[in-house]
């Protein structure tokens, strides 16, 4: 078995060079509840088609790695139980033992390396979790980002976590944390944090540039950026300051430790907002899928311009 798949319409896109997207799935298994999860992938692979690119939904599904999932699978995965939530820690394990499993930001961003993928385009990476110092509790997708060459394109981190302790350790892993179109570092469900962003860009060309560079200096590494939700989804910081503040303190009553907090935290604050988070969620992923797929047609315009022969003079 070759070590990964891909779907017909990603091997027609790599093979043609034309600009591709990939997609997390643990989103879709951990991240919204059924039938919702399955409509908004199928909506965020249309949102990076009607952007003039290919999107690459991957997964894990009986011991394959796909780049790329065929509507059918994207069905059997959103409907699937028991499907493992897989990060740099476990993806070898699960496609070892030939299981099912959805990848994170991090498995994601490996496989997409693997596959010569550039552009990722989520909803909101994982970080350092409230309480970090007495919990140690940081995504392994903080790492990967420091690690693995993808551009994430993401809505900035969840409220759910601690923003500056997240935006400490990316500094610490050498990623760039740009925030696109204004000053303020976006929070997820809020356009706007309160806190300035290292970095600002305002075109998806800018954004390619950026990541060819860090190629050129042999960086290994991926970029953040960090897309605000449209003002008119966006929830406001105080309306959910204190849902988070529930749902974190429910987390330590519960005993949720693990991979099990964050899907925890999006279910419960998905409760305590009688499903508006969800709304917002399902904005701000399409409004990612959008940017993500004009940078990677900006990748991909500008690393052909680069490869062809320079005009005579
Ligand atoms: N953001 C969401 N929904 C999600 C996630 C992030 O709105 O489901 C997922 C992503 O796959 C991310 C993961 O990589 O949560 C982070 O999990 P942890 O905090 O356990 O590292
Ligand atoms: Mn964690």
């Amino acid at each position: 078995m070759n070590l990964y798949a891909h779907s017909p319409e990603v091997a027609a896109a790599l093979d043609a060079g034309r600009a591709v997207v990939a997609l997390e799935s643990t989103i879709i298994t951990h991240g919204m509840p059924w039938p919702r999860n399955l409509q908004t992938a199928q909506a965020v692979e249309q949102a990076v088609r009607d952007a003039g690119a290919t999107p690459a939904t991957i997964a894990v599904l009986d011991g394959q790695l796909h780049i790329g999932l065929t509507g059918a699978e994207l069905e059997r995965l959103a409907q699937a139980k028991g499907v493992a939530k897989l990060s740099r820690a476990d993806l070898a394990v699960c496609l070892a033992q030939g299981g099912n499993g959805a990848t994170t930001v991090a498995a994601t961003m490996i496989a997409a390396e693997l596959a010569g993928i550039q552009v990722f385009a989520t909803g909101g990476i994982g970080g350092v979790h409230k309480g970090a110092e007495e919990t140690f509790d940081i995504s392994a997708d903080l790492q990967e980002l420091g690690a693995t060459r993808v551009t994430v394109i993401a809505a900035g981190a969840k409220a759910i976590l601690d923003l500056p302790k997240t935006l400490e350790v990316l500094e610490t892993l050498g990623v760039p944390v740009i925030a696109y179109g204004q000053d303020d570092l976006p929070a997820f469900w809020s356009a706007t944090s309160g806190i300035k962003a290292p970095l600002r860009m305002d075109t998806p060309q800018q954004i390619a540039a950026a990541h060819r560079m860090r190629a050129r200096l042999g960086l290994p590494g991926g970029q953040l950026v960090a897309n605000p939700i449209p003002k008119d989804a966006e929830i406001s910081q105080a309306q959910l300051a204190p849902v988070i503040a529930q749902a974190t303190v429910d987390a330590t009553e519960l005993g949720i430790k693990g991979k099990a907090v964050t899907p925890f935290l999006l279910q419960r604050i998905f409760d305590l907002t009688g499903g508006a988070s969800l709304e917002a969620n399902i904005a701000l992923v399409l409004n990612n899928a959008r940017l993500g797929a004009a940078v990677s047609v900006a990748l991909t315009a500008q690393n052909a311009a680069s490869d062809a022969p320079s005009p005579k003079a």
